[in-house]
């Protein structure tokens, strides 16, 4: 793949690439992954692989657009407060590229093969471009505002379901603790109107899931900018919905998703209202 032509290449040029050769460098590291560091506790860890690829890809992006601004996980402090933080000191950035380097950590630490790599490229605060890279599978999801959404040259499209009961949904289960129980009371609520559930481990992946129509809808709570960034656009794209669990349209700073194929989203909201499982404050 040629990666370090600079000068010519668009900015979806660079992401795929970027998140290709990111991908590629981590699976080469399953199974020996070194330093094992505990961010805020033992559901919330981090690799030398996770802060190589943040490197890595940063590299890159940097070299193609010195100009643009980067957000990466790795490079912000754990927390909400923090991550907060970061996000509004790029309010007045034009270009923003907003990184995770590794979604899906304890899925690699353990050898579960359901990670990927996240990243976006935000003009004036709104995702243009978003790739999420599975290299477990070799997939790579691209997503361009106003272009559709594409997995190996194919254009993909959110699922059909227009019931809840017909539907496939996914969540994950919140690192923070403290906002686990409104996750398992939403869990109690939606498994037995759903089809089933999954929870595999990457918000990034299982957003691409929704857009190429393998999973009907997708919650979570607690997540930071770089989980969604490049799903969204994925999920809009091909023709879903995504919005936070109040129903507010997507934003950089939603933290508690909600994504599906458009049809059920009303329903699917209205389910995880009535337990008061929406989230935490
Ligand atoms: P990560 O693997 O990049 O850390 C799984 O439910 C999702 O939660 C993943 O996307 C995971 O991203 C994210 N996640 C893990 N720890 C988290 C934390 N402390 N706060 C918020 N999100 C977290
Ligand atoms: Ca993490
Ligand atoms: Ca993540
Ligand atoms: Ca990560």
């Amino acid at each position: 793949r040629e990666v370090y032509t600079v000068g010519s290449k668009s900015f979806t040029a660079v992401a795929v690439n970027t998140a290709a050769k990111a991908g590629e460098w981590i699976k080469s590291k399953l199974g020996s992954h070194t330093k094992l560091a505990m961010k805020t506790s033992s559901h919330d860890l981090v690799t030398e692989v996770d802060k190589g690829s943040e490197a890595l890809i940063r590299n890159l992006i940097m070299t193609h657009f010195p100009h643009h601004s980067f957000l990466g996980e790795e490079g912000v402090e754990p927390g909400a407060e923090a991550s907060a933080e970061a996000l509004e000191a790029h309010r007045d950035t034009e270009y923003l590229w907003i990184v995770d380097p590794i979604d899906g950590t304890t899925n690699f630490i353990h050898g579960f093969p359901f990670f990927s790599v996240s990243i976006a490229l935000a003009y004036k605060g709104e995702p243009i471009v978003g790739v999420v890279y599975d290299p477990s599978r070799d997939e790579l999801f691209v997503a361009e505002k106003g272009k559709g959404a594409y997995l190996r040259g194919q254009r993909i499209e959110v699922s059909g379901e227009t019931r809840l009961s017909d539907s496939l949904i996914g969540t994950g289960f919140p690192a923070d603790r403290s906002a686990l129980p409104v996750n398992l009371t939403g869990l109690q609520a939606i498994t037995p109107q759903v089809r089933n559930v999954r929870t595999a481990g990457s918000a990034a992946l299982h957003l691409a899931y929704v857009a190429a129509g393998r999973l009907s809808g997708f919650w979570e709570i607690g997540l930071n900018a770089w989980d969604m960034a490049a799903g969204a656009l994925l999920v809009q794209e091909a023709g879903g919905k995504i919005t936070d669990t109040y129903g507010t349209p997507y934003s950089l700073s939603v933290r508690n998703v909600l994504a599906s194929n458009g049809k059920i989203h009303d329903e699917f909201r209205e389910t995880l209202k009535q337990a008061d499982a929406l989230g935490y404050s």
